[in-house]
């Protein structure tokens, strides 16, 4: 049994190489592979259900092809896509996960979550994390024009890309303690996430001295990033966007 996990494509109309490159990825790797999970950022940023653009509806029908032939597709949040509701997730066939999910994978108790939530040190991002899940604002939010909402996530894009020039890089990592709390509290041995862009395989000390295993997805600007879970082997892999 295959079981593949992606993050942070960032898929824009801008960047149809990267949107070939996932169509290209869905017709081959995953083909064969029993279940995707898509850990978050699939899209640049998501200004709601009801946008219907020709990305939005290439996408659906490449996950929803997938879907029909048998392979579970699961969907986390990420913070650019947040707003991915549960008209999208039908119409693509996807399951959406809870901000973790608890699961057994490679006969470990495994949680899967996007990333963003664990860099707590990143206290402006946090802030804004807090008030953009206010549910009140997201209805408000929803009901704006289209041609308003891709406006508003435009202006936070570049508030954001302007703020992250002024933090360090540790700030836009994981914060150590948090991922300890999170592996404790959920008594896991072994986690899933991206957002950080840096994919690696992290052994962590818990603080009872049991070492567990954190696996950081890669992002798509230059390679397709994907983890492979068959059965107890687990390998981290990578190819260059152009040789998609
Ligand atoms: O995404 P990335 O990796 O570049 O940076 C993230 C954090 N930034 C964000 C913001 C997203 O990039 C954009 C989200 C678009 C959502 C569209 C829908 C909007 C719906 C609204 C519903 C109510 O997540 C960045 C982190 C970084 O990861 C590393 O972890 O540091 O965090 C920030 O930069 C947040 C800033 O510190 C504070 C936010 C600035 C917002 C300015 C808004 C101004 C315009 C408002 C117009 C109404
Ligand atoms: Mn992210």
């Amino acid at each position: 049994m295959t079981t593949l996990f992606i993050a942070d494509l960032h898929l824009s109309e801008s960047r149809p190489d990267l949107t070939q490159a996932f169509i290209q990825f869905l017709n081959s790797h995953v083909l064969t592979a029993e279940a995707l999970y898509i850990l978050g950022d699939l899209f640049e940023f998501w200004i709601g259900d009801d946008e219907q653009s020709p990305l939005q509806q290439q996408i659906t029908q490449a996950l929803k092809a997938l879907s029909d032939r048998g392979c579970r597709l699961y969907y986390s949040h990420g913070n650019r896509d947040f707003m991915i509701g549960k008209r999208f997730a039908r119409e693509c066939g996807m399951t959406l996960l809870p901000p973790i999910y608890n699961c057994e994978l490679a006969g470990e108790k495994t949680l899967l979550l996007h990333g963003d939530q664990l860099c707590t040190d990143d206290e402006a991002y946090q802030r804004f994390r807090r008030i953009t899940s206010w549910p009140w604002l997201q209805w408000i939010f929803l009901h704006l024009p289209l041609s308003r909402r891709v406006k508003i996530a435009q202006q936070i894009r570049q508030g954001s890309h302007k703020g992250k020039q002024q933090k360090s890089r540790s700030i836009m990592d994981v914060t150590p303690k948090s991922v300890v709390d999170c592996f404790e509290q959920h008594q896991a041995t072994l986690m899933i996430h991206g957002h950080t862009h840096r994919p690696q395989i992290h052994d962590v000390p818990l603080t009872n001295g049991q070492h567990v295993r954190r696996i950081v997805l890669g992002d798509w600007n230059t390679h397709v990033w994907y983890l492979k879970i068959d059965d107890r082997d687990i390998n981290l892999l990578s190819y260059p966007i152009n040789e998609s």
